[in-house]
């Protein structure tokens, strides 16, 4: 198929024709469509064509594209300048109302990608505890940080890099990959390395496999095992805080990590992200504590304007309605599934969701890896024909937004009908 005019022009001079890997095409087959406008549930590329989004710019858009309310947070906070590299009151009340709503996060640290909450985040624990060792999970995914470029989802697992080159052995050789929901793997090498071990990071529900609930028990251990060792436990909420409910996936599954870090829905749609927790822990931190991280962009005013209109937004009837919603996808994608005779699982938590292409329930990468991504691929351009935008890749969740309402569902479950061949 021949390239479009604008992917080629895009081609010369961005890397793949994108900013990021994995919104490029290539998983599924393609060009990507070039996004010009979104409102509520749905974007408009430069041809004019109108799709229903369960991207949600990868998580953000928790509130719909275009929220008013964001709109105009943002609109007046740009008449007042766009960075001031000094701390604004803004700054402290957007603090206060996380720590509010995660009261994990006694204290809170703004940067301006999940990529750098995350990294920061480690080098973090590593100063609290004085250890090397870090322990991620397979298929999980914190970001492009060197250390944490091992066995990780999201882009590099569609691409089938789940390593990368440019990261020398060195770089990587504190840091640990283990399986997901496996608790016992966990306590076996907590009993061997456990006083190495800094900090376990975890998507307490895996997101960068596809969404993957955690099991009865695994985030607990994690907790658990952490505090036993005097390491700490750090929950990656860039992609579940403030999505799975209004604390995060720590308030859903009635957990207290030592850190947690935030990035995506906290910024509306804006640069921004979030490390905090434990006070002690942060005390560590510049310019009180000897571990240093500094950002010039960090709690940058227009990102606060919108993660604070955002923020109060998003109701206990945002969260009901996510759930009605997803819950309608799902039973309609499975019966689809079934009509159609096609092995497939569906796998949601709250308003995240993905139809895994496999014969039995994923749990762990291991899992994951089996399901069939020329299945998917085909789904997808599927869905797209029918004017549904879904995330082009097997390991990435889909996500609703409080825009996404019955008209939205339906039509999505007749396109999946359609790309899956149900009668
Ligand atoms: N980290 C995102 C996927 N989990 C991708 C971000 C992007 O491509 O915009």
């Amino acid at each position: 198929m021949s390239k479009s005019p604008i992917q080629e022009r895009a081609e010369r001079v961005l890397v793949g024709g994108v900013n990021s890997p994995v919104r490029a095409y290539r998983a599924v087959g393609g060009d990507p469509p070039f996004i010009r406008s979104a409102s509520g549930a749905r974007v408009t590329d430069e041809d004019g064509k109108t799709y229903i989004d369960y991207v949600g710019s990868w998580g953000p858009a928790i509130l719909g594209h275009a929220e008013p309310r964001v709109l105009d947070a943002v609109r007046e906070a740009l008449g007042r300048g766009l960075s001031f590299g000094a701390p604004t009151l803004g700054e402290v009340e957007l603090a206060e109302e996380v720590t509010r709503r995660v009261p994990s996060m006694e204290m809170v640290r703004f940067v301006s990608s999940g990529t750098e909450a995350t990294m920061s985040a480690l080098r973090l624990a590593r100063g609290f505890t004085g250890r090397p060792v870090i322990v991620k999970f397979a298929g999980g995914y914190h970001g492009h940080s060197d250390c944490l470029l091992v066995q990780a989802g999201s882009g590099a697992a569609t691409f089938g890099h789940p390593d990368s080159d440019g990261v020398p052995a060195e770089i990587v050789k504190h840091t640990v990959s283990a399986p997901y929901n496996d608790a016992k793997a966990l306590r076996a090498l907590f009993a061997s390395h456990g006083h190495e071990i800094a900090a376990v990071i975890v998507e307490p529900v895996a997101g960068n496999m596809g969404c993957v609930p955690p099991e009865p028990g695994f985030l607990e251990a994690i907790v658990e095992l952490c505090q036993e060792h005097g390491a700490l436990s750090i929950f990656d909420e860039v992609m579940t805080g403030f999505r799975v409910a209004p604390g995060g996936a720590q308030e859903r599954y009635g957990l207290r990590p030592d850190l947690t870090c935030l990035g995506k829905i906290l910024g509306g749609g804006m640069p921004m992200a979030a490390y905090g927790g434990r006070r002690d822990v942060m005390q560590k931190l510049a310019p009180l504590g000897p571990v240093y991280q500094a950002g010039t962009l960090s709690g940058n005013p227009l990102s606060v304007a919108a993660a604070m209109a955002t923020l109060r937004g998003i109701t206990k009837e945002t969260y009901e309605h996510l759930e009605t919603q997803g819950q309608a996808l799902e039973a309609g994608l499975v019966q689809a599934l079934r009509d159609a005779k096609v092995r497939g699982v569906v796998q949601r938590v709250g308003s995240m969701i993905t139809l895994f292409f496999t014969e039995q329930r994923i749990t762990s990468w291991e899992d994951a890896k089996k399901a069939d991504t020329q299945k998917f691929a085909q789904f997808h351009r599927g869905l797209r024909a029918e004017g549904i935008y879904w995330p082009p890749s097997q390991f990435e969740a889909a996500f609703l937004s409080a825009c996404h309402g019955p008209a939205e569902i339906e039509a999505t479950i007749t396109a999946a009908r359609t790309a899956l061949g149900a009668p």
